[in-house]
């Protein structure tokens, strides 16, 4: 997977991309991660990449000059999808990282001030999208959200268990998990974990799957898989 991302802060990517997981999935050229500076398209002569909205109002617009500009020093054969990110977007899930994850390559826009000229979107997106309902400063940090859920889904990057069993997979958020030492200032881990009992442990963890989904995101149950045993649970 090549991300290519057009920014006005390539630092921020590349440094904040240079750890753990991300770091260890470069290094084994399983993804590839390119920063592409948009003032370095810019054909202003005072090296300006905004300017004031027309109709008037309140902030600045990226021009569209440099960033079409770089995206099309950029692209390749293998750029089928072009991602802006927004707060206007579509909501970002687990489902559209997987279906990004399934593309060889990726180029992201990243957004400053109040947005980019609309002429950017018209000619070059094919899809906005929004990490959540809230306001960030830049798209940078949103770029890479995008980039850290889709790596660990790109083959080889992450054990191939851990994306299977994880949140979201069923649609429920995770139980609760408990290491050394079994008691850590008065908590005691639950002594079905220590039962040895795989059969009674893998119930356990269900029930408190769906505990943990009804408190926190009651919004998910509808989409999850429910046996007649974990509606019999829930209603008890
Ligand atoms: Cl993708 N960008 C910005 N600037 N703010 C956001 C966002 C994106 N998603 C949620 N808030």
């Amino acid at each position: 997977m090549v991300f290519k991302v057009l920014t006005l802060f390539p630092e921020v990517i590349l440094q904040a991309t240079n750890f753990s997981i991300l770091k260890r999935a470069q290094q084994r050229g399983l993804i590839k991660i390119e920063a592409i500076n948009i003032r370095d398209y810019t054909k202003d002569k005072h090296k300006r990449t905004d300017d004031y909205p027309y109709g008037g109002g309140y902030g600045m617009v990226m021009t569209a000059q440099p960033i079409v500009d770089a995206y099309e020093s950029i692209k390749s054969s293998k750029s089928h999808r072009v991602i802006y990110l927004t707060p206007q977007g579509k909501k970002y899930t687990q489902d559209i990282a997987k279906e990004f994850s399934k593309e060889e390559e990726l180029v992201i826009i990243c957004g400053h001030y109040e947005g980019i000229d609309q002429r950017v979107i018209d000619l070059i997106v094919t899809d906005e999208i929004s990490i959540g309902d809230y306001v960030l400063s830049g798209g940078e940090y949103a770029a890479l959200v995008l980039i850290d859920s889709i790596s660990r889904l790109v083959e080889g990057v992450i054990e191939k268990k851990s994306v299977e069993e994880e949140s979201f997979s069923d649609c429920l958020l995770e139980y609760p998990h408990y290491t050394r030492p079994y008691e850590f200032r008065g908590l005691k881990v639950p002594e079905v974990l220590l039962s040895g009992n795989h059969e009674k442990i893998k119930k356990w963890r269900r029930y408190q799957s769906l505990l943990k989904t009804i408190k926190s995101r009651p919004d998910l149950i509808n989409a999850a898989n429910l046996t007649e045993e974990d509606i019999e649970f829930l209603i008890k």
